[in-house]
């Protein structure tokens, strides 16, 4: 009998709703694929959209060098951002929603126009974006010590929990988003800073990649949708009391409270 996609995907929505951390799927199922799970990653959305949830904005990850390499994977990774993740700018995360979180500080894009792969590059998508904007995105993988294969983490939706959008819209007309230089302070203090070119060289190559990716099921990215590109500082631990800011040069700042 083949795996129950579905079954797997409840076990992962539980595993969110109740904040248990639980063994990584791959255990129980060594020969599941990539593809297999991003068919997982499609019941676990139709799930929560069952639940009245809206997708608002998608996400890549694992789109730095160094966490590629640590994962020994050769491509990043895409997941479903829903309406019940969003934090506003200067708002609270409830630490007890979540499980283990960890925060990364990343840049948004907001398309303009459609991009449709398979041959998108990062040149089409900067001509397509409308705004991009700093944002904090906080990653709560579903697994016991964020210990996971590329196919578990990508069925877990690529460890989405909540994430901030910054308040400042600026065009990418006339910026290197690659020499952007970010830093991400927890209570004043800087716990990681990188520049835009860690992710995938530039992170328009990430929305292009992510095009590209969708182009494989025949799906595209659609004017207006919200995309964050993928952590440029690496994920990091976070407690209840802390204050989080991620200060992206040219673009502004966005915090958030952990309470
Ligand atoms: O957003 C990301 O780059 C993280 C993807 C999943 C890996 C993790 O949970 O750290
Ligand atoms: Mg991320």
């Amino acid at each position: 009998m083949g795996i129950d996609f579905r079954e797997i995907a409840q076990f992962l929505h539980r595993a969110e709703t109740e904040k248990r951390a639980v063994e990584r799927i791959t255990a129980r199922y060594p020969e599941l694929t990539v593809e297999d799970a991003y068919r997982i990653q499609e019941e676990l959305a139709a799930i929560k959209q069952a639940q009245g949830h809206r997708v608002i904005a998608r996400k890549m990850g694992l789109t730095s060098k160094a966490k590629m390499k640590q994962m020994n994977v050769e491509e990043p990774i895409h997941g479903l951002l829903f309406d019940y993740m969003v934090i506003e700018d200067g708002g609270v995360l409830v630490y007890d929603e979540l499980i283990h979180p960890r925060v990364e500080a990343e840049i948004a894009f907001v398309l303009g126009e459609d991009l449709e792969g398979p041959a998108v590059t990062g040149a089409q998508v900067l001509k397509a974006t409308q705004y991009v904007l700093p944002a904090i995105e906080f990653v709560d993988s579903r697994y016991e010590n964020f210990r996971f294969t590329l196919a578990d983490v990508v069925a877990d939706n690529t460890s989405s929990s909540r994430f901030v959008l910054g308040s400042k819209l600026t065009s990418p007309e006339g910026l290197d988003l690659d020499l952007i230089g970010v830093t991400l302070h927890i209570n004043g203090e800087i716990k990681g800073l990188g520049a835009g070119a860690a992710v995938l060289g530039h992170p328009a190559n990430s929305v292009a990649m992510l095009a590209n990716m969708l182009a494989r099921k025949g799906e595209r990215l659609r004017a207006g949708e919200v995309v964050l590109t993928g952590g440029i500082t690496e994920a990091i631990v976070v407690e209840p009391g802390d204050v989080v800011t991620a200060k992206l040069d040219q673009l502004g700042d966005v915090s958030v409270v952990v309470k």
